[in-house]
């Protein structure tokens, strides 16, 4: 009768618009992976780790802001994958998990690989759903796929036991459900802007719900008519040139509590598609929670997160780009103090952007990023894994605003190969550049193997330290001079690249960088730089020896 689940839950699929998916295979969703057999027209990436599968479904979907599918086995495959889950909640990703599961008459019995999805990740997902009746698949596929997209993206995970993939149904393939539109919020816009007119040191905190072409225009137009400075969330610094003038940096890690202090003289705050999360606020600081200390205004379209941890004065629900472009036809008059205001925030990021040599002569990520502000292509995209490593890139590295940064916002390691795998397959020809640490390249740094399987010439910086550098920072800070557990003994990784297949390079001094860098770049295949960073550069900001008691 009609057709097989499987291929009734691919065709959905297909209508929606999905053309890849990541996977390990599982015996537990073998009728899918005959089905995908079948459609081609959705490229089925075969992984090495379920969290390394996960992790690009989430990349793939920050690239093409629909929803990053994944398909994994149940039980083992499907915790393995649970990363990807609590990613794509912390980055506000659309993602939907498949997962195979036992089949239906044998629910409940805690059989082999069994889990309750429902239970288990009730907490990580937006949505749970077990599809018992193969009639209703294309529906929960067009739910999942809505409610993964909207109003706030995140991750749904969907479970199929493996009997009724094989059953036959007369249902037909659903169409994508309609997106609920939304509109500019009209009147408020005049009032925003007026504020904006008066306001003397008004700030813009740009979140990641801009971060397309689209939003970035946005951003740039409203920045301009309005003369607004601009600071981007936590791992958001690519969505608007950092040489612009209007640029007042970037809500990362570390920043130094002078440079908070300038940024709360602001009198009026408007933060249009961020969430205001923990880092991006400086710890609930900037704004203060729950009271600010001074107006807010918070746009987003996610009306469960307006006034949820701050008191904003006008809290907006609303598509963040339509609304930044209704803002920037309203161009203001500002007051005279705006200039100086403006002037002093960019011209304290541009002042301490510049690489500069260390006195010490230890090599650490510095001279890579030095090298990378050089030989970076207009178009890169640009993708960091957690850690310290990446403070020289966040620091020293001035986006253009058409490069990309790819990386976890919450913080997960592991995500940085992965993500430089799914941005080849979805980006060919541009210029693909990972940094990461000897840690993150050691949790998913076997997805090197998939790069190679589909040809992608991705280019990969592992600082090696010998060390979970971050964690070692934090002891020094609160247990100084006693280090524990974060010290690592580690393989060569360039002689690991080339057992993949790959390049191996290494940088030993800071003279050697430019060149290697250069070389890398040049490369036509994938290739691995090991830097032997200098654990005493313990980040971009202080040294071991700044730390000893
Ligand atoms: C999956 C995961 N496990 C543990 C952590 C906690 N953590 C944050 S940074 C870090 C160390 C990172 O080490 P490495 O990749 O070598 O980079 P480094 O800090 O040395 O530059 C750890 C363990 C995490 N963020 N994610």
């Amino acid at each position: 009768m009609g057709r097989r689940a499987a291929d009734l839950l691919v065709e959905t699929l297909e209508l929606h618009g999905a053309d890849r998916a990541f996977c390990v295979p599982g015996e537990s969703y073998l009728p899918i992976l005959d089905a995908l057999h079948q459609h081609p027209a959705i490229q089925l990436v075969t992984c090495r780790h379920e969290s390394g599968a996960g992790f690009m479904a989430v990349a793939d979907a920050k690239l093409t802001k629909r929803p990053g599918l994944c398909f994994v086995s149940r039980g083992p495959g499907a915790t393995n994958a649970s990363i990807a889950l609590h990613t794509a909640e912390q980055d506000a990703v659309p993602l939907i998990l498949f997962i195979g599961q036992v089949p239906r008459g044998e629910l409940g019995r805690r059989a082999f690989q069994e889990v309750d999805y429902e239970r288990t990740f009730a907490d990580l997902a937006k949505g749970v759903w077990t599809v018992h009746d193969a009639d209703r698949l294309a529906e929960v596929v067009a739910r999942a796929w809505l409610v993964a997209s909207t109003p706030t993206p995140g991750p749904v995970v969907v479970v199929l036991p493996e009997d009724m993939l094989e059953e036959g149904t007369a249902a037909e393939p659903n169409l994508p459900f309609p997106l609920p539109r939304q509109p500019a919020a009209g009147e408020v816009v005049e009032e925003v802007a007026r504020r904006l007119s008066q306001a003397e040191r008004p700030l813009l905190i740009a979140g990641g719900c801009l971060d397309d072409e689209d939003g970035r225009a946005a951003l740039l137009a409203a920045a301009n008519a309005h003369h607004l400075p601009v600071l981007t969330s936590f791992k958001r610094q690519d969505i608007f040139p950092n040489c612009n003038p209007l640029y007042a940096g970037h809500l990362g890690f570390k920043m130094p509590a002078e440079q908070r202090e300038v940024y709360e003289e602001t009198d009026l705050l408007l933060a249009v598609g961020t969430r205001l999360g923990e880092v991006s606020t400086q710890g609930y600081r900037l704004p203060r929670a729950p009271l600010p200390r001074q107006a807010l205004i918070h746009v987003y379209p996610d009306a469960g997160h307006l006034n949820r941890v701050f008191a904003a004065e006008l809290a907006i629900a609303a598509d963040p780009c339509a609304f930044l472009r209704a803002v920037a036809e309203r161009p203001s008059q500002q007051p005279t103090t705006r200039t100086a205001w403006v002037e002093a925030l960019h011209g304290r990021i541009a002042a301490a952007r510049p690489w500069k040599r260390p006195t010490d002569g230890l090599l650490d990520m510095g001279p890579v990023v030095a090298a990378l502000c050089e030989l970076a292509k207009e178009d890169a995209i640009f993708i960091t894994d957690a850690g310290n490593f990446s403070g020289w890139l966040h620091r020293h590295f001035p986006f253009n605003g058409r490069q990309r940064l790819l990386g976890a916002v919450g913080g997960a390691m592991g995500i940085a190969v992965p993500a430089a795998v799914a941005a080849g397959l979805r980006c060919p020809g541009r210029q693909i550049i990972t940094l990461v640490g000897d840690g993150g390249f050691l949790m998913t740094g076997s997805e090197l193997a998939t790069a190679l399987q589909y040809g992608l010439p991705v280019k990969i910086f592992v600082a090696d330290n010998g060390s979970y550098g971050t964690i070692r920072l934090h002891q020094e800070r609160q247990y100084p001079g006693r280090p524990s557990a974060t010290e690592l003994l580690n393989p060569n990784f360039a002689k690991l690249a080339k057992a993949y297949g790959a390049r191996g390079l290494t940088i030993e001094t800071i003279d050697e960088a430019p060149e290697v860098v250069e070389q890398a770049l040049a490369e036509p295949g994938p290739v691995v730089v090991s830097v032997s960073s200098a654990v005493e550069h313990i980040s971009a900001f202080a040294t071991l020896s700044d730390l000893a008691p």
